[in-house]
């Protein structure tokens, strides 16, 4: 039998891609590896300990925390900020972003992390799948300075590094340095992810739509046109799927084909998402699959954030589909006519 490569193993054997490379991002990729492993262990005992709930505290965007939440915010943030390969960490849990190094001031260490440490809070407690979504970018502040706002305010093609982990029926870990997206699958008898979707791509038609039925009344016309059209193709194989954890609809999308939208709103015109922690890392990730993600104006990868927690409607999934969204935002589709859907 021939064993396939640990995480590890993939990640040192790659590093030769990278120019002037100091071997710091590999060692910042390790290390998340191993939160990702000590947050799997309580996501799959959340059961049998006291960390289901609310944890009382609720985050910058007014949300409630569950305990998971708060658990998996901190153990990204230990792991990561004791390693020597990173600055600066914001997460969509915390206000402002955290400096790391020995003075606190981000002099040192080359890397800024920007993560969800753990996505798809609504599911936490009823036992769905659930993610962690991470960025990694250069810092931009020379190496001995204190960061700035700038070092963390950067478009998505700035990106080094983006990926997932997905806490679902097996915990998979799913990444992009730019060359090619490579999936891991946990082995917890050994405790090591392994290496068994190599060069994912999104297959070349897609057939699933995935929105938030509630959210769909109350979108611009363009989106509600593209269903309409969708719901319209049941005939020819088209499904609604929708989970509510954005990794999970995310990953079934990149694996059987398909689109996954969270677009403006009446009463919410930016959307839900966030541009940094969650829609900018899996837009490259779905460009490097083949796929394309695209805010209401343009492409998601050449945003860029005015603050932490921005928000932005986003569109991401099979190319073909993306680009029938953009057919019926020029009003042209209509009962499935001329939009390339099918
Ligand atoms: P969260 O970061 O608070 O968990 O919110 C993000 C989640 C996504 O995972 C998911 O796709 C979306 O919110 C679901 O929102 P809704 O319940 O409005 O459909
Ligand atoms: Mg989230």
């Amino acid at each position: 039998m021939i064993k396939a490569p640990t995480f590890g193993e993939f990640i040192m054997d790659r590093q030769a891609e990278f120019p002037f490379v100091t071997g710091q991002l590999t060692r910042l990729l390790t290390d998340i590896g191993v939160a990702a492993k000590i947050v799997n262990q309580q996501v799959n005992r959340a059961g049998l300990t006291n960390i289901l709930g609310a944890s009382g505290a609720t985050n910058v965007q007014d949300e409630q925390q569950q305990k998971l939440d708060v658990f998996a915010d901190d153990a990204f943030m230990r792991i990561l900020s004791s390693g020597k390969s990173v600055c600066g960490i914001g997460s969509e849990e915390r206000d402002g972003y955290v400096l790391c190094g020995d003075q606190g001031e981000g002099r040192s260490g080359k890397y800024i992390v920007l993560i969800d440490p753990l996505d798809g809070s609504s599911n936490i407690d009823v036992n769905v799948s659930i993610g962690t979504i991470f960025s990694i970018v250069r810092r931009v502040t020379p190496l001995g300075e204190p960061l700035q706002d700038q070092d963390f305010l950067q478009a998505g093609t700035a990106q080094v590094a983006a990926g997932y982990v997905l806490y679902g029926s097996s915990t998979m870990l799913v990444y992009t340095t730019g060359h090619g997206v490579h999936g891991f699958t946990f082995d917890p008898g050994v405790g090591e992810f392994f290496l068994s979707h190599p060069d994912m791509v999104f297959p070349e038609r897609g057939a699933t739509y995935s929105i938030n039925d509630a959210v769909k009344a109350k979108s611009n016309q363009a989106t509600q046109d593209f269903i309409d059209t969708c719901r319209e193709a049941v005939d020819v194989g088209f499904r609604g799927r929708y989970i509510g954890s954005l990794v999970a609809d995310f990953h079934r999308n990149l694996i059987h084909g398909g689109i996954y939208l969270y677009p403006s709103t009446s009463d919410k015109p930016e959307g839900k998402l966030r541009l940094l922690y969650e829609c900018a890392p899996l837009a490259w990730l779905a460009e490097e699959a083949g796929g394309q993600a695209l805010d209401d104006h343009g492409r998601i990868l050449d945003r860029v954030p005015k603050s932490l927690h921005e928000r932005t409607p986003y569109y991401v999934g099979n190319r073909h589909l993306i680009d029938a969204l953009q057919t019926c935002r020029k009003a042209l589709c209509g009962g499935g006519q001329g939009t390339g859907l099918t």
